[in-house]
């Protein structure tokens, strides 16, 4: 591993640096975290005041070097992956969520798994949106991601399994839901149109750990749904998850939250997982809806909230990953 290579090809350094600090920060028993590439060059690096012992990059160097060649043959250069090792007395956790780079934790073995890989997937996702050329990418964890790392008691292998999870976007006309599932189908990709109920429906299948499989059915409504009561029911018999997707550019969209919400409650009598997705975010001069009236708007209904851009992708992973660990708690 070539860490002194690690200067010269960092134009975005200060860009990551907060990210990894605030990562740093957020859990307790994390000790390093790093940056790197594909092949295993670290492309940036931070370290808890007490383990501020330039070994622990040496460890990470050769832990990775062992493990990239695994990665290759598993993964490719593009499959998203999460995986925790312990060696000697410390825990790595490994996340990628794209093709540029690996985030590597280490942290105290007490730490908890579900913690180290709600954040790190979370933060990887940041990094690669950063190394893709995004500059207004917030060091900021979002509350839905707290919320989540503290479920399940820590414990990752009640996870195991196949799911399987319904997932409909309702949301006023040109929110941005289609954009978002776009967004998140990107690569993996297939998709059936049902054109005869103005509803298309999308899946993705998404690996959450070498156990677990969540197996996504998005369903879009069309802008004619609002109308058409009878194609409604289809809409929403057998739902386990829905966003309401509010443009945050429209001043008057936050009060369909309420509308879209007793829709929801109409038609499906049991809980499912909600959550309100503030899209649009990239565009920081016309934003009218704050995070605080979204926060406060969410806290009333009881449920949680996250904020996006189906352009830059920025919070559009942690959406769907979110729904997928809620509703495999709620199975
Ligand atoms: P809908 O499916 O909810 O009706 P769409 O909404 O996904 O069709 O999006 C409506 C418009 O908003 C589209 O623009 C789309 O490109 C834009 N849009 C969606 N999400 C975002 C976002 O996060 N940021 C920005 N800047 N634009 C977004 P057009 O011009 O094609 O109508
Ligand atoms: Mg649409």
């Amino acid at each position: 591993m070539k860490t002194d290579e690690k200067m010269e090809k960092l134009p975005d350094e200060t860009l990551l640096k907060p990210i990894l600090i605030n990562y740093m920060n957020e859990i307790d028993g994390v000790l390093a975290v790093a940056i790197c590439d594909r092949n295993g060059f670290i492309i940036s690096s931070e370290f808890k005041q007490q383990a501020a012992d330039e070994s622990v990059i040496g460890v990470i160097s050769a832990i990775l070097d062992s493990y990239i060649d695994r990665i290759k043959s598993e993964f490719g250069s593009f499959g998203n992956f999460f995986n925790i090792t312990i060696t000697g007395d410390k825990k790595f956790a490994f996340a990628s969520m794209g093709p540029h780079s690996i985030l590597t934790t280490v942290a105290d073995p007490s730490t908890s798994d579900v913690e180290l890989k709600v954040y790190s997937e979370h933060v990887a996702s940041k990094i690669e949106l950063v190394l893709k050329g995004n500059e207004d990418v917030s060091p900021q964890i979002p509350e839905i991601i707290k919320a989540l790392s503290k479920t399940r008691g820590g414990q990752l292998s009640k996870l195991e399994g196949e799911f399987s999870n319904k997932l409909i976007l309702t949301g006023d006309y040109a929110v941005g839901k289609t954009s978002l599932i776009r967004r998140f189908v990107e690569n993996k990709f297939e998709k059936d149109y049902i054109s005869t109920i103005g509803v298309q429906i999308s899946k993705k299948i998404v690996n959450i750990s070498e156990q677990t499989k969540m197996n996504f059915i998005i369903w879009d409504i069309g802008g004619q749904v609002k109308q058409m009561a009878p194609y409604r029911k289809k809409f929403y018999t057998g739902t386990n998850a829905a966003f309401i997707v509010v443009d945050r550019t429209r001043p008057d969209n936050l009060k369909s939250v309420d509308f879209w919400f007793n829709d929801i409650k109409k038609q499906i009598p049991k809980d499912i997982s909600i959550v309100i997705v503030g899209n649009k975010s990239d565009l920081v001069d016309e934003i009218v809806i704050s995070e605080d009236d979204i926060r406060t708007i969410a806290k009333e209904f009881g449920f949680h909230y996250i904020l996006t851009s189906a352009k830059t992708g920025v919070g559009v992973n942690d959406a769907f990953l979110y729904v997928a660990y809620r509703v495999i708690e709620i199975l």
